[in-house]
């Protein structure tokens, strides 16, 4: 009898070895690849702590955060600059917890509105978060690892609060005064322009991601000013467009783009069209839906995020943001119906 516990006793041993999970080494940084503050978030995320770059619009989100669960090496996990919607953030949680339960580190920077119920959830499963709604998210992950990080990171968080219009806030200034302000402006541009325009070449945004990385400046990268240039052009282009297509509804002009990004004409057919708030959105065919981006005007006083998101998560969407610009995605039938009653909820 004792004989046989013994046996099994060292056969369980056995098993537990063989079975033993990978050791958890890996560093992972999942960021907003849409803009100048999640590539800058990702570049200085990575020269304080190296590992990989996960790089994700709003659609693809939960898909990598899944898919990036599911590796069995990872030990930190950063998530920046990424927002999170009524649609999204149970789930979000969810995938959170249970990499915690797996004792992974999270770190969450971001500056987007965030439910209070899901701040108080992440600090209950002790994700490590850094959230001001106040400061753009690179500016904050300086601010929070500047002692690991160089003299020149300082300049790539001046350059993303300038694309996130926030290098008015207290310590965005605070880093954009160290610089020359056409020196930071045109250096902040060029890297804008080659993000938006790269968007379908993921191995250009994480070049990109490490030159930021190695202290280079966007305008020392080879043939950035061209690309620029190329981008500039197109976007002129998109005035006329604009101009012609854009439709006017009590509280907002609309428009949907065929040839660019929504984001590109957004800013277009807010200006043009005097109205408070402005709306683009061009059809995603890969996921059947539209990405929606919504500008509010400086005298617009309704907070625009705190609007899409509710109303997005009904139509069986997702979406949120800032007060004055935020996105959406809406499934493809219901694009007439979030406009229309859109309109209704700013009056
Ligand atoms: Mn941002």
């Amino acid at each position: 009898m004792a004989k046989k516990i013994t046996k099994a006793k060292v056969k369980t041993k056995t098993k537990t070895k063989t079975k033993s999970k990978p050791k958890r080494t890996k560093v992972i940084c999942m960021s907003h690849k849409e803009d100048a503050d999640g590539i800058s978030s990702a570049a200085l995320i990575r020269e304080a702590f190296g590992g990989d770059c996960v790089l994700v619009d709003y659609p693809g989100q939960m898909d990598a955060l899944e898919a990036i669960k599911n590796d069995e090496k990872l030990k930190t996990l950063f998530i920046c600059d990424l927002g999170l919607s009524n649609k999204n953030q149970d789930s979000f949680v969810k995938v959170l917890s249970e990499l915690r339960k797996k004792k992974v580190s999270i770190t969450y920077i971001d500056h987007h509105d965030l439910d209070k119920k899901i701040l108080k959830q992440l600090e209950k499963i002790k994700v490590k978060l850094i959230h001001d709604i106040n400061e753009c998210t690179t500016v904050q992950v300086y601010d929070a690892f500047k002692s690991k990080l160089s003299q020149h990171s300082s300049f790539v968080a001046a350059c993303a609060a300038i694309t996130d219009y926030m290098e008015d806030r207290p310590r965005g200034s605070k880093l954009l005064q160290i610089y020359d302000r056409q020196f930071a402006l045109i250096n902040a541009t060029v890297l804008t322009f080659n993000i938006v325009g790269h968007q379908k070449d993921p191995d250009y945004l994480l070049y990109l991601v490490e030159e930021l990385a190695e202290s280079k400046y966007p305008h020392d990268l080879p043939n950035t000013f061209e690309f620029a240039q190329i981008q500039v052009g197109k976007l002129a282009s998109i005035i006329g467009k604009v101009k012609k297509s854009m439709k006017m509804m009590k509280n907002l002009a609309y428009m949907e783009v065929l040839d660019s990004g929504a984001s590109g004409a957004v800013n277009f057919v807010l200006g043009l069209s005097g109205k408070d708030v402005g709306v683009a959105y061009k059809e995603r065919v890969d996921y059947g839906i539209y990405a929606v981006s919504v500008r509010g005007s400086k005298s617009c006083k309704i907070h625009l995020g705190r609007i899409v998101n509710p109303l997005a998560t009904e139509l069986g969407g997702s979406g949120g943001g800032h007060d004055k610009a935020c996105g959406a995605v809406i499934p493809k039938s219901k694009i007439k119906q979030f406009l229309k009653e859109f309109n209704v909820k700013l009056s």
